[in-house]
């Protein structure tokens, strides 16, 4: 049974504080029953059945948990030389809403996922599990090594059917308008809650001098032979792994590359504390770096350790959703769990506005409730539908 307030008063509660917290309202949830795509025949015809992008975003007072199938909206593969479909992932994650750095060791960032993008979709770090004579010393580098069975989109699908990318993901940058005319989209989060963004930030952490491409601190160690480590080991010849040449050139292992602090704008984590579109108070923020020619430029996305705190029960694939935690619906703009006149009321000049790149516009366009970058009448259309249910269960 619901009952709907005759008409809320508009200023009971600080709904500009509420409306902008983006560990909630970035996810991109499917309300259309859109399905994955593909220009190939075969691949859209296992994608057409699966559910995109986010199916469902729950809340504690702590942390934030997502249901996804792991396939985007956008449209993905071919993947050529590589036999894999992608599948319904059904993944369940968590990350933690008041993230926090780590003050003692920092944990590496392993094999699977390591975050997810806002639809939903997994995110890699740079190992693609091999290494020279298996060895685990000179760890292949993804983007080179499986860099060609990768689509258009930026991702691959590994034998699991987990569709993902190990760089920048370009056809949600695409989707999102991602192109260097202002601040990078906030793309994902890390699963330690941090968020990541696109290749573009404030040239200052404070948020002044424009936007730029942020620089990440690594580079190409300037060596022809691989017998020393990038911290300076030197390993013994049954350790060496093999000369540089045109099978395996520089940039082929992980271990080709060093951090030199302070060459670019970020840190070896590849992120820094500073003020974004979405977090105007600051945090630290990850970012997908690419180089000045637009290619993916190591470490790609995360370095080689998480930055903050692992929630760790999303890499023993553990997490479970507590009976308290919320369903948070995107027309619930207030985030108060019910959609009501209060939201009407912030959905209304965001509808004035129309276009989620206007400057004006809310923090994240949470009422762009189809993300297709403009609030209008489908939105509108969508909202009416939630209005009517009012409840978010
Ligand atoms: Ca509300
Ligand atoms: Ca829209």
């Amino acid at each position: 049974m619901k009952t709907r307030p005759a008409l809320f008063c508009l200023i009971c509660f600080p709904l500009s504080v509420l409306a902008q917290e983006p560990t909630l309202t970035t996810w991109r949830q499917n309300a259309t029953g859109a399905k994955g795509q593909s220009s190939d025949t075969f691949i859209n015809n296992v994608l057409s059945t699966i559910l995109a992008d986010v199916q469902q975003v729950r809340s504690t007072a702590t942390s934030t948990y997502i249901n996804a199938t792991g396939v985007p909206a956008y449209p993905i593969g071919p993947w050529p030389s590589n036999p894999n479909t992608p599948s319904n992932q059904n993944i369940l994650a968590r990350f933690p809403r008041t993230p926090q750095a780590q003050s003692g060791t920092h944990t590496a960032t392993g094999l699977g996922a390591i975050g997810l993008w806002i639809d939903g979709v997994e995110i890699f770090n740079a190992k693609d599990a091999r290494s020279y004579q298996n060895k685990g010393i000179w760890n292949q580098n993804a983007v080179i090594v499986e860099g060609p069975s990768f689509d258009s989109a930026g991702g691959h699908p590994a034998p699991g059917g987990a569709y993902h990318h190990h760089q920048t993901p370009t056809g949600l940058r695409v989707q999102l308008g991602d192109n260097g005319t202002r601040h990078s989209p906030l793309l994902g989060y890390a699963f330690d809650g941090f968020p990541i963004y696109g290749p573009y930030g404030y040239a200052n952490p404070n948020g002044s001098g424009g936007v730029v491409r942020m620089d990440s601190s690594y580079r190409k160690r300037s060596i022809t032979t691989r017998t020393t480590l990038p911290n300076g080991t030197v390993l013994t010849a049954a350790n060496y792994g093999p000369v540089v040449s045109t099978q395996y050139p520089l940039g082929y292992y992980l271990e080709d590359f060093e951090y030199i602090q302070g060459l670019g704008h970020l840190d070896q984590y590849n992120g820094r504390f500073c003020i974004t579109p979405d977090y105007p108070g600051g945090t630290y923020a990850y970012f997908t770096t690419i180089d000045a020619s637009g290619s993916p430029a190591y470490p790609y996305i995360l370095g080689p350790q998480y930055y903050g705190v692992l929630a760790t029960d999303n890499t023993s694939h553990s997490v479970s959703v507590p009976g308290t935690a919320v369903k948070y619906c995107e027309a619930d703009i207030s985030c108060d769990g019910q959609i009501d006149d209060a939201d009407f009321a912030l959905f209304a000049p965001m509808y004035d506005i129309l276009l989620c790149t206007d400057s004006a516009m809310s923090p994240g366009c949470p009422a762009d409730l189809n993300h297709d970058g403009a609030v209008d009448d489908q939105d509108f259309v969508l909202f009416a539908s939630a209005y009517d249910a009012y409840l978010c269960l």
